[in-house]
This record gives structure tokens, sequence and C-alpha cells, in this order.
């Protein structure tokens, strides 16, 4: 398991340093954490703490956000896409980006449906949002959402037409499943193991956590995490949460890792 280290040590350390929200399987950072496990890309992990200011890692890097990935002293990525980019950059020998190029514009289509502005992550976490949204606005539980909230497009119109998006991007999940499954393939894409599975896997956690015993995140963010709605009840094929506990038993870290003080 990498070792994780603070702001203030990653900044004068050299090569890639990797920053995750601390106690939160956040599917960016799981998908970011997956990317570079499966390349072989050991690096230290730095703490990035949701919701709040981290003013020294926005000194650090000009973004609050998680994950980033830094390499030497290039500037920081946080983008979805660039993390994928930068694992492709460092260890071409294990690709994860489809070289036939209709694959590959699809893989990034569907990724964009998942992690994307507006995607399936954006509007779970709307749905996520809503239920403390809807208290007072001087009750604590609001304003400790309240920022991340405005700071993600939360509306009440928004966070009622997101169980419909998801639903959508759970039917695109489901039908890529079931066309590559009746050619024969393993993975959402291609006949090898690419970026959509991993995304996926990370992302799945949205619709249906993995147990506390392998993933020990907060009750209440489990909670909110397996908010079930009978739309996205009825759009979720489960085959595709197989396939996720399959990329994990198979490909990724078990139990996950979430920080010093979040060990299962
Ligand atoms: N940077 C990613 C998105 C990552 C993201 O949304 N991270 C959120 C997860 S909740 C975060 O760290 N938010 C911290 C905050 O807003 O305080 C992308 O655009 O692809």
């Amino acid at each position: 398991m990498p070792e994780w280290i603070s702001v203030e040590e990653a900044q004068t350390a050299p090569g890639l340093r990797l920053v995750l929200t601390a106690g939160v399987p956040g599917p960016w950072g799981e998908a970011a954490k997956a990317i570079f496990h499966v390349k072989g890309l050991a690096c230290p992990r730095v703490a990035q703490f949701a919701g709040q200011p981290n003013p020294a890692l926005m000194a650090w890097t000009g973004e609050i956000n998680a994950p980033q990935a830094i390499l030497d002293d290039e500037p920081s990525r946080a983008h979805w896409s660039s993390l994928i980019l930068l694992g492709e950059r460092l260890a071409p020998d294990k690709p994860l980006v489809p070289e036939d190029p209709e694959q590959r514009a699809q893989m990034f289509g569907l990724l964009h449906e998942l992690a994307g502005e507006g995607g399936l992550g954006w509007s779970r976490r709307l749905m996520l949002f809503s239920p403390l949204m809807e208290l007072a606005p001087d009750h604590p539980g609001r304003q400790s959402v309240a920022p991340m909230a405005e700071r993600y497009g939360y509306s009440k119109e928004a966070s009622e037409r997101a169980p419909e998006r998801v639903a959508d991007i759970l039917g695109l999940m489901a039908n890529q499943w079931s066309r590559q499954r009746e050619a024969g393939h393993n993975y959402l894409i291609g006949d090898r193991l690419s970026a959509l599975d991993l995304y996926w896997a990370a992302f799945a956690a949205l619709i249906e956590p993995l147990p506390h015993e392998v993933c020990p995140m907060p009750a209440g963010l489990r909670a909110g995490y397996s908010q079930s709605h009978p739309t996205l009840d009825a759009a979720l094929d489960t085959a595709l949460l197989d396939h996720r506990q399959r990329i994990y038993d198979e490909w990724l870290e078990l139990p996950i890792d979430l920080g010093p003080g979040f060990r299962p």
C-alpha cells in the first residue's frame, strides 16, 4: 500500500504524487488510483479534505479538488481525461486506451458520461446533496455541503432531473456490456482491460458501494451513496456490478485505501 505524505513533503518530492480525498471512496480518485495501480506507477498519496479550503494544497497546485496528479514540476492534472493520458504517457507498455480509433472515441464518450460534467458522477452527487440542501438555511447539515453543492451546479430542478440522467447512463452501460458479452468479450471496450472498466468499477460505488469490510467509508456517506431510487433500480443491470467485482478481484487493491485513520 503506497505511503501517504503531507502537502509540505509532497511539494519537494520528485516524480509522481497523487492527491486523493481522505476517508471517502470518491469515484474520480478511486479511478485515478486504479489507472496508476494497474500500470505499476506506485507513488505517494497526499490527503485532500472534501468541502474544505485545503489552503496548503491550493497554494501548491492552485486547485482544492481531488484527484490531482503532479509529476515533478509539471502543472497539476485534475481532469479525468488528463489523468488517463498521463498514465498512458508514463506506462505505454500497459495501454488502457484502445488503439482502434472507433473504440477509442466510443470509450472517451462513455467515460464522459460517467465522469464528465453533468454525467453519472455529477448527477449522483446532486442526488446526494439534495436531502441536505432541502434543510433550513441555518441547519448545520445544509451548511456542511452548501459550498460544494453550489460549486457543482446544485438546484432543486437539477437534482430532480438527476435520477433520469443517471438511469440513462446506466442504460448506456448496460447496452454496451450486453453487446460486449454477445461478442464474447470480457471487458467493456474491445477485448482487453481499458480505462472504461476501471472508471466503471470506481463509479459503481455511487450506485452500490463495496461492503464496509473492504471499503470502510463513513456510515452517513454510505447511506448517501446507496440511496436507492426506482428510476435507477429499473435501469441498473446487476451484471455490471458483477463486472465491477471481477475488476476489483483481478486488477485492483482491496481493501480500499482511504488514507491514514481510515483503515478497516
Ligand atoms: N477534477 C475532476 C473532478 C473531480 C471532483 O469533482 N472532485 C470532487 C469530488 S467531490 C472534489 O474533490 N471536490 C472537493 C471540493 O469541492 O471541495 C474532473 O473534472 O474530472
